[in-house]
């Protein structure tokens, strides 16, 4: 862990106000500035967001395109390409479906919408209803309907619109009479992004740790590093591997890098503290580092395939793995390589500038506003006008929404803050001034 920490022009006082972005309707406790920051993320008017690119997989292949009947629940029951799904297929099929019935009584909901919710998990309303209070209670339809629609693939936006609406209103009949101030509050997920060594270990702790505002309503995520370092009954080190032997275990290493977040989040799903920051994402795997190791040759084609066949499926039917926010950590490769040197991890003793620049550019087309403006590069919105006053004035130029073809569908129009991290400051003394400043506000 640094000593000296990285500096964004005042990283506290960006950070304090990074919970901010979190608002929600149902987050009160947490003197949110900005509540319609979040819940009226842009992109209502958004159709349908293409498949991403990586995935070499066209709407054909997803069953995205073929015509689908526009009556009530109207989808019909075709195969790919829109011929008739051969009997034996159709048979086998219903028999999977045959519990979840009740999805049919939903508006929008025929055969083939039925067949694509069951595919993902939802065998019945309940379960709908369950997301509907996890992930989108408090904010627009169009969170919910743009996730039916990107997520699950119902191709109709009428159709997602008539589910979310029924399930909307099917929980908020259950709810009348209910005390909501009483119901436990939705949590918040923000994953902190970075370079290798920008210092996200650090912010996390110290920041959310030390700062007395944020302890108690905060919970912290590290990246499963100990899980990596240590495999098994036989203590493999996998990341030590993948640096000794990059082309032998690249796919492996990302593969477990991605379970092991799955596992990560799993645990610490059930937590109470209203705002769970983690560190990195299952985006940042895919977004920077599979696409480093695919271009330095370490992982070959039928890997990077492998890796996307599942990606995407998984993604899309685990919503906990889909953060509400970005706070991206940014600094220079040079001073990320002058932080990595201090550091001494034993498995890094081979990771070049080089390497870094390349992790550097990466994260700069993901999570940074297209400089240049070349076509088929990540392009990032900065604030819609009508929202630019809900944010505090310091943070307001650091915020932008992700969106692009290289963006994977569920994290189009997240938000993301950028700090500047360039600087190390003590941290301590920045803290200690903090809490003075509370202490003597408190004394006022
Ligand atoms: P980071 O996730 O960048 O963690 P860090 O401890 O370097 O971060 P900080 O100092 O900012 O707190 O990387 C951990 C190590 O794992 C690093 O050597 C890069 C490697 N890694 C991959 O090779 N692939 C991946 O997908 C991830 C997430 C990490």
């Amino acid at each position: 862990m640094h000593k000296l920490l990285p500096r964004a022009a005042s990283v506290l006082d960006a950070a304090t106000a990074a919970p901010l972005l979190l608002s929600s309707p149902r987050m009160p406790a947490l003197h949110l500035a900005c509540s319609s920051f979040l819940a009226a993320r842009p992109g209502a008017n958004r159709s349908r967001t293409r498949s991403p690119q990586w995935l070499h997989c066209d709407g054909a292949r997803r069953g995205l395109c073929s015509a689908e009947a526009a009556r009530r629940g109207g989808d019909t029951e075709e195969g790919e390409n829109g011929r008739a799904v051969p009997e034996r297929r159709q048979r086998g099929r219903s028999d999977a479906l045959a519990g979840s019935g009740e999805l049919l009584a939903i508006p929008g909901v025929g055969p083939r919408n039925l067949r694509k919710l069951v595919d993902k998990g939802f065998d019945g309303v309940a379960q709908l209803k369950q997301l509907y209070r996890d992930k989108f209670f408090g904010k627009s339809n169009e969170k919910m309907v743009e996730f039916l629609q990107n997520s699950v693939g119902i191709i109709h936006k009428n159709h997602a619109e008539s589910i979310t609406l029924f399930i909307k209103e099917s929980v908020d009949e259950e709810m009348k009479g209910t005390d909501t101030s009483k119901l436990p509050k939705r949590r918040l997920t923000f994953c902190v992004e970075g370079n290798i060594s920008v210092g996200k270990t650090t912010f996390l702790q110290r920041i959310a740790n030390e700062t007395i505002e944020l302890r108690d309503l905060v919970e912290i995520v590290p990246e499963p590093i100990a899980k990596w370092q240590d495999v098994g009954p036989e203590h493999f080190n996998i990341l030590d591997a993948f640096y000794a032997e990059p082309e032998r275990y690249a796919y492996t290493f990302q593969n477990y890098v991605f379970v092991t977040r799955v596992m990560q989040e799993k645990e610490s799903a059930s937590g109470i503290k209203p705002l769970r920051l983690m560190e990195r994402s299952v985006f940042s795997d895919r977004m920077v580092f599979v696409r480093a190791v695919h271009e330095a040759n370490w992982m070959n084609e039928m890997e990077i395939s492998i890796y996307d066949s599942w990606f995407d499926p998984v993604v899309s039917s685990l919503p906990g793995l889909i953060p509400d926010g970005f706070i991206y950590l940014r600094a220079s490769p040079d001073t990320c390589h002058k932080r990595m040197m201090v550091r001494k991890r034993s498995e890094e003793g081979g990771v070049t500038l080089d390497y870094l620049r390349g992790l550097h550019e990466k994260h700069e087309s993901w999570l940074l506003p297209s400089k240049g403006g070349g076509s088929g590069v990540l392009s990032v919105s900065q604030l819609p006008v009508h929202l630019e006053g809900s944010l505090p004035a310091d943070i307001q130029d650091r915020v932008f929404y992700l969106e692009g073809d290289h963006m994977h569908s569920s994290i189009q129009k997240v938000p993301a803050l950028v700090l500047d991290c360039e600087h190390d400051i003590d941290f301590n003394k920045d803290i200690e001034a903090k809490r003075h400043k509370l202490r003597s506000s408190l004394n006022l």
